[in-house]
């Protein structure tokens, strides 16, 4: 990423989206790992504006009988849309430290009502294993981090149960990458829609390089701005086994921080959530180490201080 940053970190110890607790320690596991400290190594200014809470809202419930916290989880979308618009003010690069990716639900909102009075064309890159593509009515776990993409491109079941979407976010503008478990309900909802799906089969036929370019290709084309959104089970479980939804076959080491640099080397990306870290499934805070050394290869961290394209 080109020039210092004034990036904001804001912690959104978000865990009732997840199936098991934990989450809620995220955010203090990033801090403790580092993340401030890196940043500011790589010549940025870091501000901490510490932990959001949920907005109190109104009890609600849902005849899917499934679903668990739906009032908190709605609570949670409302702050975490007005901290991340708020974070996003001043040209600044927020950072949110999850908690489990329910808070995507929030913080995508935020960015993209930033991005349009900004006038910029909003993209984003969704590295996971889920596509966290069900709606209310579909989920059968009940469990809300797997609703995020739905409701945040403004598919229709959330009216009166989450907050009014005020700016949704394009599918066609969306990537995901590293996808390898999908729902039967998702994967029929995902073939309707222009969301690109990158699964792992693909990542392995043709390489990370390649297939983030033609990403990048379009952002530059359209001059946009991208979201990041890294959820641990993207990696991994062997380097990642901090994550309560682990699933074989996941991104390496080697080409997660492929993609950071190159992401880097783009200049575009303008706001990151970090998700799904539960520290207390963590060994000795590897996990947590290495989604702090992503970030820094994200934020400008490099073997050789020259451009991938200069080879
Ligand atoms: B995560 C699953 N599709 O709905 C469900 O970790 C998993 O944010 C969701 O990607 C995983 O419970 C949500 C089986
Ligand atoms: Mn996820
Ligand atoms: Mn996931
Ligand atoms: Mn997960």
């Amino acid at each position: 990423m080109t020039g210092s940053r004034s990036c904001v970190l804001v912690g959104a110890p978000v865990q009732i989206g997840a199936g098991q607790p934990g989450c809620l320690m995220g955010p203090d596991a990033f801090r403790t790992a580092g993340l401030g400290r890196a940043l500011e190594s790589l010549g940025h200014g870091v501000e901490d504006l510490g932990n959001c809470a949920p907005a109190p809202l109104p009890e609600r419930s849902h005849p899917n009988k499934a679903i668990k916290n739906l009032t908190e989880t709605a609570g949670w979308v409302q702050s975490l849309t007005e901290a991340a618009y708020a974070a996003k003010q001043g040209g600044r690069t927020p950072i949110f430290l999850g908690g489990d990716h329910a808070l995507a639900a929030g913080t995508l909102p935020g960015i993209a009502k930033a991005a349009k009075e900004d006038g910029r064309e909003l993209f984003v890159l969704w590295l996971d294993a889920h596509s966290d593509y069900h709606d209310l009515d579909s989920t059968e776990s009940g469990n809300l981090h797997g609703v995020p993409v739905a409701y945040f491109t403004g598919r229709k079941g959330f009216d009166g149960y989450f907050p009014e979407l005020d700016v949704p976010v394009k599918p066609e503008n969306i990537t995901m990458m590293g996808i390898r478990s999908v729902d039967p309900a998702e994967h029929r909802e995902l073939l309707n829609q222009p969301i690109e799906v990158v699964d792992m089969r693909a990542i392995d036929e043709k390489g990370v390089s390649a297939l983030l370019a033609d990403f990048l290709k379009r952002v530059e084309d359209a001059d946009g701005v991208i979201h990041v959104s890294l959820d641990v089970d993207f990696l991994d479980p062997e380097i990642a086994p901090a994550v309560g939804t682990t699933v074989p076959g996941g991104a390496t080491f080697r080409e997660a921080h492929l993609i950071m640099e190159k992401l880097c080397d783009s200049g575009r990306v303008g706001s990151l959530d970090l998700v799904e870290l539960n520290p207390f499934l963590d060994e000795r805070g590897k996990t947590a180490r290495l989604m702090v050394d992503l970030t820094a290869s994200l934020f400008g961290r490099k073997v050789m201080d020259r451009p991938t394209r200069s080879y």
